[in-house]
């Protein structure tokens, strides 16, 4: 075991602590410098990157797309938090709390900014009455899949991904500690597909959304390349849901968006028009940092 580590009475920011992004971690909040917003010309803009979090909402923007909800037509910018993009002052006032996905949508008589991947979905679907039941048992069962995943993924993110893939050494603690949690989470998941077809009942929904981008992509081994440490396959209803949702073409458009990492052949930086998935200029682009 390592040297004993004793708290100091008063804790102080230790910049230099390491870890995959330290350089953009910090104990306070709001803008570090001045940088405005572009803003398109579609009624909804969206602010983010593809990590689990911000293909939630392009999968979802897509899905009400391509089910005609014509006023869904978004721009979509990327912000790059590894270079701290979300700490310019144009970000800060759509999201206080600095993280993507941010959205605004101009088709209303002010404005509206709507931060948390959450509450983004919620928006959407109350707004275009889609993806979430209107039958009263079905929409409460839905919302609660929607926030347990809201509650449930900062152990898998903040907690097992960042000990076992970001932190600057391997600690036997805590990847014990939250590899179990996150295989508790599965099983929860995987019992409840075992019963429903659907997180939320019979209806994809955007609970599915939510979870699929987390659990989904863990259960097809593409999250910290953890599938074999965790015996993602054993979980053979999340199997099954991932497979159906990863095959529907929005599912597959919305993972493209504002992704600047990976692939090239995967990557759709900025999205302004449905075109621009078939015009992409990937072959010019050079690989970014992963998020
Ligand atoms: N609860 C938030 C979490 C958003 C979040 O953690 N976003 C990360 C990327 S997945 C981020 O922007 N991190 C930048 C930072 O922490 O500075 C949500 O669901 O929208």
């Amino acid at each position: 075991m390592s040297e004993e580590y004793v708290p100091p009475k008063v804790w102080e920011w230790d910049s230099e602590s390491g870890g995959k992004f330290a350089n953009i971690n910090r104990p306070i909040a709001g803008p570090t410098h001045d940088k405005e917003l572009q803003v398109g010309k579609h009624p909804l803009q969206l602010y983010s990157l593809a990590t689990p979090n911000g293909v939630k909402v392009t999968v979802m923007l897509e899905e009400l797309l391509a089910a005609g909800h014509t006023g869904a037509e978004y721009d979509a910018w990327l912000i790059n938090i590894g270079d701290g993009d979300q700490f310019g002052s144009g970000f800060v006032d759509v999201n206080p709390n600095s993280k993507i996905p941010a959205l605004m949508d101009h088709s209303t008589e002010t404005p509206t900014r709507v931060f948390e991947s959450g509450a983004i979905l919620l928006y959407l679907a109350e707004k275009f009455g889609a993806f979430l039941p209107t039958d009263p048992a079905a929409r409460t069962e839905t919302l609660s899949w929607l926030f347990w995943q809201m509650g449930s993924a900062p152990y898998l993110g903040g907690g097992f991904g960042h000990f076992y893939a970001y932190a600057p050494e391997k600690f036997e603690y805590p990847i014990n500690r939250f590899a179990m949690e996150v295989k508790r989470q599965l099983d929860v998941l995987d019992r409840r597909l075992g019963e429903s077809e659907y997180l939320g009942g019979a209806e994809y929904s955007i609970a599915d959304m939510a979870n699929w981008a987390w659990y989904g992509v863990l259960a097809q081994g593409k999250i910290y390349e953890a599938g074999e440490f965790l015996q993602v396959d054993s979980y053979k209803n999340v199997q099954r849901w991932q497979k159906a949702i990863a095959a529907r073409p929005a599912v597959q458009r919305g993972r493209m968006v504002n992704r600047a990492f990976g692939p090239l052949e995967e990557q759709l930086r900025e999205r302004h028009d449905a075109s621009d998935f078939e015009t992409r200029t990937q072959d010019k682009l050079e690989p970014a940092e992963n998020a």
